[in-house]
């Protein structure tokens, strides 16, 4: 399986987050993307996986998810919070344009001259601090996305065959992004990654001039209210998720969110208690393959790859056990789709690699 990665995405490295109210390490560490890359050239897994770097496609197929002035925010926000006396460790935000104050219209505050009010309009939360080298970062994990979502669709028409398995592309992106929208970064992430290889993959029009149909299956432990909010109102992608029910980001993942306008009923989340173990999590995966994934009739797959669902991951909750990860890539490669697995989260650093690599080579089994 060919894996895009870049050192440019190890750049983005600030100092620390608030986690539960404590100052604490940041979490969504440079060192997550060295560990999944040692694993996947150790010995025994290196001769299934070729490393590529991407290239540079610019901001196009990032323009088409993310606002301009978002991006013109993330590209000068550092710079800016600097000169008005900002901590040279970075930007992050002290106060939120919540909607239920009296006037908060984005209208009418997007013109905010304070680089720390927005910072606030621009990020739900206290772990998306941006440093000098975060757009540096970012650009590139979206270049990881874009060049390996090109490489899966000329694979594809070429109908190249994969011995015993369907075509399978990993972007290992980082920073994450499925907790990004279109013009808010949260939860570590801030260009939502999936989201844009999405609509690249249904963009790229069959031979009649229609799009391709893509399904993405988010299997990170934390609900990507990102991805959920761009697709909102659309059919194509389908959005699937399966995530922790009562965590983080706290305010979106309901089954009830099933899409709006034309998207109604092309958003399907399944909330999933503490409990959760590898038997429940895969029962419900088989089930939702079938009765969702399989009868939409996708042209592609996009898995947004979480192992936060891990039970010792340091922010998950859940009780599986690193033999899940396999079967999980297994029963991924029984939808039998041209697949493109997008990084998200996972942060026990002593199994991630172990993790990542395990969903990779159980669809390659
Ligand atoms: C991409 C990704 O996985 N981002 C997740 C970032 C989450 N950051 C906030 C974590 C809050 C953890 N709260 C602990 C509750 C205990 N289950
Ligand atoms: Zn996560």
């Amino acid at each position: 399986m060919k894996v895009y990665y870049s050192d440019i995405c190890l750049k983005h490295a600030p100092k620390h987050e608030i986690l539960s109210g404590a100052l604490v390490d940041y979490v969504e560490s440079p060192s997550r993307l060295t560990t999944i890359v040692n694993q996947l050239r150790t010995q025994s897994s290196s001769k299934h996986f070729e490393f590529l770097s991407p290239s540079d496609h610019g901001l196009d197929a990032i323009l088409v998810i993310h606002d301009v002035e978002y991006i013109e925010y993330l590209k000068s926000a550092y710079k800016e919070w600097c000169e008005e006396g900002g901590n040279k460790n970075g930007v992050i935000p002290e106060a939120f344009p919540h909607s239920g104050f009296t006037s908060v219209s984005r209208d009418k505050i997007k013109n905010l001259k304070s680089s720390i009010a927005k910072a606030g309009l621009y990020c739900f939360d206290l772990s998306c601090c941006i440093t000098e080298e975060t757009w540096d970062a970012v650009y590139e994990s979206a270049q990881i996305g874009i060049s390996a979502a090109k490489e899966l669709i000329k694979l594809n028409n070429e109908s190249v065959c994969d011995k015993g398995h369907p075509l399978g592309v990993f972007a290992l992106c980082r920073p994450p992004g499925h907790h990004a929208n279109s013009k808010i970064s949260g939860g570590g992430c801030f260009l939502n990654n999936a989201a844009i290889t999405a609509k690249l993959l249904i963009n790229n029009l069959d031979s009649n001039g229609n799009a391709r149909k893509v399904a993405i299956l988010d299997i990170d432990y934390h609900h990507g209210n990102g991805t959920q909010d761009i697709f909102y109102s659309q059919s194509n992608p389908l959005y699937v998720s399966l995530h922790a029910s009562n965590d983080y980001p706290w305010f979106t993942g309901e089954v009830t969110e099933i899409g709006e306008g034309e998207g109604e009923g092309y958003n399907v989340n399944i909330p999933l208690p503490e409990e959760t173990s590898d038997e429940i999590y895969c029962e419900l995966l088989e089930k939702v393959i079938k009765e969702r994934i399989i009868p939409y009739g996708a042209n592609y797959l996009l898995v947004s790859l979480g192992v936060d669902t891990y039970k010792d991951d340091p922010i998950g909750g859940f009780q599986m056990t690193t033999d899940v990860y396999k079967r999980i890539g297994r029963i991924i490669k029984s939808i039998e789709l041209p697949t493109l697995f997008v990084m998200e989260g996972g942060y026990y650093m002593e199994t991630l690699g172990i993790n990542v690599t395990n969903v990779l080579l159980g669809f390659m089994d």
